[in-house]
Order: C-alpha cells, then structure tokens, then sequence
C-alpha cells in the first residue's frame, strides 16, 4: 500500500470527544514514504493520530507575515486560519529554538486544531479544552530535517464532527543544519549513543532504568524518521523519539484502566489500551445500498477477516510456541440500511441500541463500518482519502464509535489487504494501543529488520513496539514480563 504521507499526517485526536483519528488512505499518485508491503493496488494508511502533546505557548521566534491563508468549511460556518504565516515566507529560525505557528478557528465550536507537516514526522493537536470560540492554538514546531522546504496544513472538526475544514501553506526554513535525507545508517544498527540517550531519558524523564530499551527506527522517509522507543510498564506506557537533528520527544501515557493522565508528558491525554488480551468488538455496518453486498456475505467477510487478523496475532504467543496468543479480536457484526440522520455521521450509542438491539457497552470497542461506494463520511472531514479513523484510546466505548472505516468497494470486505483486516482490526486498532498519528513506529518484529512499511497493518504488525516480543531474554515477551525491558525489580 502506498500512502499519501502528507495528507496521513493530517490526523486529528480529539481530546474533548476524545478522538484521535487514524486513517488508511487510498490514494493514488506516487509513493510517498514508501511503498509497503502491503499490495500497491489499494494503498493503505492509517491516519495519524495527531500528537496531542500540547502545542501551546511556545517561546521561540514567530514567524512573521501577511495574508495569512483561511479556510472555510463546506457549509460556510467554519473558519480556520493560519495567524502570523503566510503562503510561500521564509522562516528565519533560530537552532534550539522552536517556530511558533499560530491558528485560529471561529465561527463553532470546534474540538481543537490539529499541524502537520509533510516532511520531518510534525503531528500536533491543540484540543479546545475550554470551549472557546474563536479558538486560537499556538503550535511549537522543530523542523525536523532542519533549513528547507515544508508544507504546513492545518485542521480543524467542530466539537460534534458536523463539520471540518483544513488549509495549508509553503514555507521555506532558513538558519538551520539541513538534514539529508539520505539513510547513513543501517536499518538495523542502534548506535550505542542512541542506546544511552534513549536510557538517560526514561531515567532522567521518567526515573524508570530500563538495561535493555526496545528501540528502532523505520526508513520510511529516510533518516528524518525518528529512533523510536517504547515501552510498557506496569499500568503506563511510554514513548521516546530521538530525532536527526537531535531533538528528543517523550510522553508517558496511562494504560486502561489506570486514568491517571500526565497532562503535561502525555501525548494522547487519555488511557490508552493495554495490546494484549481478549477484546470484543461490535461492529456496526452502515449499508448505503450501493455496494451490491448481501447481509450473509458481508457477516462472511467479517469472520473471515477477524479469523487472519487473530491468525496473524497468534504468531505472538504469551509463553513460548503454542501457548494462548497475546492478543486476539471477537467481532459481533449487525447490519443495516443507513439511517438518513446517520448518513455521514458515527451513529450514536443510542442509535445502535434502537436500530440494532445491541447494547455496545457489552463490548469493549465499537466500530462503524460505511458500506458506501461515494464516501459519505469520509468527505465530510479533513483527510478525504482516509479510509479509517480511530477516535478513542481507552476506555473505548464512550458515546460513539471507537473506529470508523469506509469501505468504498465490494471487493475492499474480502481478499488480502482487505479493509476489514488490513485497516478495522489491525491499523486502527493499533491506535487504540498507542501507535502515534505520524506512523513513525517500526512495523517490525526485530530491531535487526529492515522496514520499509509506511503504516502497519496487519500484515506489518510493530510487534516490537507493542511489548510482543521478549527483548530482556528471559523467555516472556515484554508486554506479558512483570520485569521488561530489564528492568530489575527492588
Ligand atoms: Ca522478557
């Protein structure tokens, strides 16, 4: 699957609604970061979660201008601007010091704003926290691949997703070290100075002394992508970045169902799930009437798909070769003709209950499935060529779906790389498990493996980053070892 990286990064992760929007896209055009292994014919992504590490107040050099571009939603109301940048500027940055890119959005409520940048790994999400409209957001960016050329895109949803807007702009970074973006390094090899930085800051950060850190780094855009370190400990989660040009993120975010949030070190401001046990899902298809699909094909379909996901995750045994799996999916699946007030919108808890009979809150995820060949949903908000979202970490079912997913086609519900595998229950669900909105995790089993997959899928599963793997040698995969990662009890 290829991907269009730039849109992917357009991701969204409401906070206020909770939503951290993922989403596979099926763009056509050229491969952007990277094919993967995922067939070509029918490109792949997941969306980004955006960052929702808080993009506020910055400090460093604003970025001046005028004619800053606007944006406004299809129905007129809504409004998102870019404040002190403007289409084509030159940005005088100074090294060590982050651009402050301000933006607002007026004329609704919306749940946050979200930049991205098409190059460097930039994801960040503001959330509207207090309801404010106008709602301005102050984005704090390092340019990741230093001076150069960079595409900015703001986005916007209003609080109850009625309506969304996004623009962007060009603009040129000048005062920094340029970043090739040329591969130096073997795919596979940690440098030792990685090792110790990725250590000193689960230490210093964290006062967590991880011996043996799972780290890689995926060669997806060449080396702007990041080293990546996760790590899951006890009833939190943690995420180091170490970036080419040196510069360093890291969050901790509570696993479910511990709900104690680190407002200022998280990066999705709520639970995420833990990636190992048994989850049920119900998944909710919404049949548009255009897809000349059946009832029985489609429950068919789904069966089929959850049975290779589960397949494919039994590769990962929670004790050595032929114990239970650590992860597996139950899908319970209904169908029905959309509703006209559902047509373009997630159906709500209430509505699922009426028009199905289902009580969603006896399963611990919820997923939307619109069997629509014109995309109803998915023209409705900002990455239109994204075909599936995630818009919750943990708990997961709240007061609509967990995940949503266009499937435009019939023959998208079977067959490798379908959607129901490829994006429902496996990338999107990754989401709820941590992976962040710029895809920067490894789809990789190995730190010694190469990766070249833009967005994991079921069949590229960053089973390193999700603890499945036993990195410390004592025979229990990390997610499963009540010691990971080396870390010696006291
Ligand atoms: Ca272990």
């Amino acid at each position: 699957m290829k991907s269009i990286p730039h849109i992917r990064k357009i991701l969204f992760t409401l906070l206020a609604s909770f939503f951290l929007i993922s989403c596979n896209f099926r763009a056509a055009g050229p491969a952007q970061p990277a094919a993967s292994a995922i067939p070509q014919s029918e490109p792949t992504g997941t969306m980004p979660a955006v960052n929702l590490a808080t993009g506020a107040a910055t400090t460093g050099p604003a970025a001046t201008g005028t004619a800053s571009p606007c944006a406004t939603s299809p129905d007129g109301t809504l409004r998102l601007c870019f404040l002190n940048l403007t289409d084509g500027q030159t940005i005088a940055a100074t090294p060590g010091q982050p651009i402050t890119v301000s933006a607002e959005a007026s004329g609704a409520t919306v749940a946050g704003i979200s930049l991205s940048t098409d190059v460097g790994g930039y994801a960040q999400f503001v959330e509207n926290s207090k309801g404010s409209d106008p709602f301005r957001a102050d984005f704090s960016w390092t340019p990741s691949l230093g001076s150069g050329a960079y595409r900015l895109t703001l986005e916007t949803l209003t609080a109850d997703k009625s309506e969304s807007t996004s623009v962007a702009l060009s603009a040129t970074v000048t005062g920094l070290t340029s970043v090739s973006p040329t591969p130096s390094l073997a795919p596979g090899a940690v440098p030792a100075a990685v090792k110790d930085q990725v250590v000193g800051i689960y230490s210093k950060l964290f006062g967590i002394n991880i011996v043996t850190p799972v780290i890689a780094r995926k060669f997806r855009y060449g080396v702007e992508d990041p080293w990546i370190s996760t790590a899951y400990i006890g009833n939190e989660f943690y995420e180091v970045e170490i970036y080419p040009d040196g510069h360093t993120a890291a969050y901790v975010n509570p696993i479910f169902p511990n709900t104690n949030i680190d407002l200022k070190n998280s990066y999705f401001k709520e639970p995420v799930c833990r990636p190992a046990g048994v989850y049920s899902m119900l998944v909710v298809f919404l049949d548009f009437g255009n897809l000349s699909a059946g009832k029985d094909e489609i429950l068919s379909d789904l069966a089929a798909a959850t049975q290779t996901v589960n397949g494919e995750y039994a590769a990962y045994p929670s004790a050595g070769s032929g114990s239970a799996p650590i992860l597996q999916i139950q899908t319970t699946g209904v169908i029905l003709p959309v509703p006209k007030e559902i047509k373009g919108k997630l159906i709500s808890l209430d509505q699922v209950r009426a028009y199905t009979g289902v009580d969603p809150l006896k399963f611990q995820w919820l997923a939307q499935v619109d069997l629509d060949s014109t995309s109803t949903f998915r023209a409705t908000i900002p990455a239109p060529n994204s075909f599936g979202y995630a818009f919750s970490n943990c708990p997961a079912v709240r007061s609509q779906p967990n995940i949503q997913v266009t499937v435009d086609a019939k023959s998208e519900l079977a067959g490798q790389g379908n959607r129901l595998a490829d994006t429902l229950l496996s990338h999107e669900v990754f989401h709820l498990f941590g992976y962040p909105a710029s895809h920067a995790w490894p789809c990789i089993n190995s730190v010694t493996q190469k990766d070249a997959a833009d967005e994991c899928v079921d069949t590229t599963i960053p089973a390193l980053m999700l603890g499945w793997v036993d990195t410390d040698g004592d025979g229990i995969p990390e997610i499963l070892d009540s010691t990971p990662y080396g870390i010696k009890n006291s």
